[in-house]
């Protein structure tokens, strides 16, 4: 694996914990970190050791303590950006947050802390958001004179709904991760001791699956979401039928037909 200024990777029972890590600027998205990501990320994609990946967020460099998730894109580094270089650096993020999207492993993001702007929008890229009592979500562009510009119009509306969308971009209202479990933008609440425990169990739990029955569930939902229902559901036959022709498929049955474990392998 490649060596990251501002990420840390661990890899220990099939789970990979990918930690952003800018302590000095609470986890904030620059290019070096985008970058950085979408090399990391396809490296993961390619191990064959790895069935989920957890995404979170370092400790702060006050106190050490875990305060940030990402506290959004680097605002240092927009501030005297140009129409074109912003254009290109919303680009920049889209890879690695569709390859959070769309890579085979399941993708989980553990928020602990502030999850604001792209913080957010990076979770919102994540199969699953898992958050610590402590979370903050929000959208404060509008208030900076931007828009969200990491796809968060677009995946936050589809998580939760037009209505609350625009409400949280165009109030830039930070939310608790109560709240943010109540409309549907996380999935499950921990305490902050309990959030990476949380996280590996959920992590866990799915990779005990078959994992490319798995990746193929995922590629169905992500692919059939923007599709009329006629031809979602007709793709959906195709996958089906691609994962009865697996070893995984054979064995699943036949040690439920045979009242025994399933020993499933296929990736
Ligand atoms: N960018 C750069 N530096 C940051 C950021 C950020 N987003 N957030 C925090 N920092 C830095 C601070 O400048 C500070 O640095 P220093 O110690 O050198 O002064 C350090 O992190 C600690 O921050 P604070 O002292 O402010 O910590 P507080 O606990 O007082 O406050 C907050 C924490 C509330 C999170 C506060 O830091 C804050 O409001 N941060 C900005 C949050 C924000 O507005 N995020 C959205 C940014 S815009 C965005 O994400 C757009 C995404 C799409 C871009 C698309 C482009 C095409």
């Amino acid at each position: 694996m490649s060596e990251f200024n501002n990420l840390k990777l661990e890899v220990a029972d099939e789970i990979a914990v990918l930690t952003i890590s800018r302590p000095a600027a609470l986890n904030a998205l620059n290019s070096e970190t985008l970058d950085e990501l979408n090399v990391a990320l396809t490296e993961i994609e390619a191990r064959d050791d790895v069935k989920v990946l957890i995404l979170t967020g370092g400790p702060d460099k006050k106190d050490n303590a875990f305060k940030s998730f990402v506290a959004g894109a680097d605002i240092s580094e927009m501030v005297n950006f140009t129409a074109a270089e912003a254009r290109a650096f919303g680009m920049r993020a889209s890879v690695p947050f569709f390859k959070l999207m769309n890579m085979r492993q399941v993708t989980i993001a553990a928020v602990n802390g502030f999850a604001l702007g792209g913080g957010c929008e990076i979770a919102m890229a994540c199969d699953i958001r898992i958050a610590s009592e402590n979370a903050t979500f929000g959208q404060p562009e509008t208030g900076l004179g931007i828009i969200p510009g990491f796809g968060g119009t677009q995946r936050l509306a589809r998580l939760v709904g037009m209505g609350r969308a625009k409400e949280l971009i165009f109030t830039c209202d930070s939310i608790d991760a109560n709240e943010a479990y109540r409309i549907g933008l996380v999935n499950k609440v921990t305490t902050t001791d309990e959030l990476m425990s949380t996280a590996k169990a959920m992590a866990a739990k799915i990779a005990s699956k078959g994992s490319y029955a798995v990746s193929i569930a995922k590629a169905a939902i992500n692919n059939g979401y923007d599709m009329d229902i006629k031809n979602a559901v007709e793709m959906e036959a195709n996958l089906f039928g691609i994962t009865c022709s697996t070893h995984d498929k054979a064995e699943g049955m036949g040690a439920f037909l045979e009242r025994r474990q399933a020993n499933l392998t296929d990736f």
